[in-house]
């Protein structure tokens, strides 16, 4: 069984792969949808998003997976089971879904009861839980959660939601479930997450904006202080009123329409906390902005230092910081841009959790070793360091409907909706049955016919002219030949 350090940097293909061996161990069988929703890095844009304002998030390469099936027992619950041995949830369909003292499962239950609320009524269902994304760490493992759980849903229910609402559901979720008045900036790039791309994110309108982040030149890296965050204690809601009284005694209807000289006004009216939580808000509105234009224009040297002034602000007018968070960003700063880094800041929510360091990608071995030993020397903790590209959103990795639909349309040519999921996927696929295979060798019950016949029979129908229908034909035989991607 895989476990620990090696288990985190295992990349989607491999972890999918885990993931279904674990529920073929758990359930007897192998599973039938696989979905993934990724962690996510804050660039900049700390708490602007219950603001109206800007966020700069990325999704990253750290991912909550679920593993599912119709559930075994043919009874109107959902139970979902966690590799990490953690008590079981259990969501009984057929009465009303509340809370339960069961911390982590109302986020799931939030989501269930967010699709009956809609009128999606999913039935039974046995899931397997995986999660790469830190607990805690600030990176939202939490969202991550509600995320995957909605995606798991609609490839069940084969309903798929619409993205803004599936955000919307899952931020509801949240509120009502979890107790936390979040914002909508992680269950946004959890549903809209690109590639290569920060998603520049205007909480009013909720208009996206994707900005390219691919320069192989420099890499964001994240730092776990390894001190949990949570949100759930009351400080989150009690900075988020603070805004609301702010922006009240301002006369506008959120921070997003106030500005500098507007607030510098209205100071003597203000309470000094008050008066520093909408200093805070409306410079960060500011740099997110202009932290936009600097990755556009490759201007490191100004991002580096828009992200400082977003840390100080934080540390000194939000007080959302910690003395480890602190920590971190002191260190980086005196490793300077001379040895390779431009800029780090806290990520999240704060009160502990994860920062995140622009830095020179040839740069980070050196820059992650110096910041481990003097973070270790100041606080006596081991930091957990990690760098990573942009990623896609939440994703089916494999869906029985999927594939019967890629079948079909062999036939015809390629269907759109296996582009960008297509060849890796089915590649990434083939090996899972292989691995199931040989666990049903050791006595867990196996389809008679294998994956490898379905493909070769697939492969073997005329296809359409697109490249796209092309490459997967050719990956597929190359797979159903050798046994391999
Ligand atoms: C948490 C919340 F969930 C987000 O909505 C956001 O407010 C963030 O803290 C602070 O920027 O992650």
């Amino acid at each position: 069984m895989l476990t620990g350090a090696f288990n985190l940097f295992m990349t989607l293909p491999e972890l999918t792969t885990y993931v279904a061996e674990q529920f073929a161990e758990t359930y007897g069988r192998p599973p039938r949808w696989i979905v993934a929703a990724p962690g996510r890095v804050n660039v900049i844009g700390e708490h602007t998003d219950y603001n109206d304002g800007f966020v700069l998030p990325m999704a990253i390469e750290r991912y909550a997976v679920m593993a599912g099936d119709h559930a075994a027992s043919g009874k109107n619950v959902i139970q979902i089971r966690d590799t990490s041995g953690v008590d079981a949830a259990l969501v009984d369909l057929s009465a009303p879904i509340k809370r339960d003292a069961l911390k982590w499962s109302n986020y799931p239950r939030g989501v269930i009861a967010g699709f009956q609320a809609r009128g999606i009524r999913p039935a039974g269902l046995d899931v397997l839980l995986h999660s790469t994304v830190p607990l805690g760490g600030g990176l939202s493992s939490s969202a991550a959660l509600e995320v995957c759980m909605a995606t798991l849903l609609e490839a069940a229910t084969g309903r798929q939601l619409d993205p803004v609402q599936k955000a919307l559901l899952c931020q509801q979720a949240e509120h009502e479930f979890a107790g936390v008045p979040c914002g909508i900036m992680d269950q946004f790039v959890f549903v809209m997450g690109r590639e290569n791309h920060l998603l520049l994110l205007d909480c009013r309108s909720r208009q996206t904006d994707f900005v390219p982040m691919n320069d192989p030149a420099v890499s964001l890296l994240i730092i776990n202080t390894n001190v949990r965050h949570e949100l759930g204690n009351g400080e989150y809601a009690r900075r988020r009123a603070e805004c609301e009284v702010a922006a009240k005694i301002l006369g506008v209807p959120s921070l997003r329409d106030a500005d500098a000289d507007r607030l510098e006004g209205a100071r003597s009216k203000m309470d000094p906390v008050v008066y520093r939580r909408a200093r805070h808000v409306i410079g960060e509105i500011e740099r997110t902005l202009h932290a936009a234009e600097g990755i556009r224009a490759a201007n490191w040297l100004t991002v580096g230092n828009l992200m400082y002034a977003s840390h100080g602000s934080l540390r000194d007018d939000y007080e959302v910081s910690c003395r480890e968070l602190d920590a971190v960003v002191e260190i980086a700063e005196a490793i300077g841009v001379k040895g390779g880094v431009f800029g780090c800041r806290m990520t999240g929510g704060g009160f502990g959790g994860c920062t995140v360091a622009l830095v020179k990608t040839d740069a980070i071995e050196s820059i992650s070793k110096n910041i481990a030993v003097a973070y270790k020397r100041k606080t006596g903790i081991d930091a957990a360091l990690f760098a990573s590209r942009p990623a896609a959103g939440a994703t089916v990795v494999q869906g029985q409907s999927l594939i019967a639909e890629a079948g079909a349309h062999t036939a015809r040519g390629f269907h759109p909706r296996m582009v960008g999921r297509n060849d890796f996927t089915f590649a990434g696929n083939l090996l899972q049955r292989h691995r199931l295979r040989s666990i049903a060798a050791r006595g867990h019950h196996y389809p008679e016919h294998t994956f490898i016949n379905q493909i070769r029979a697939r492969a073997a129908q005329p296809c359409g002219q697109q490249p796209v229908g092309r490459r997967w034909r050719a990956a597929a035989l190359h797979i159903a030949e050798n046994g391999h991607a």
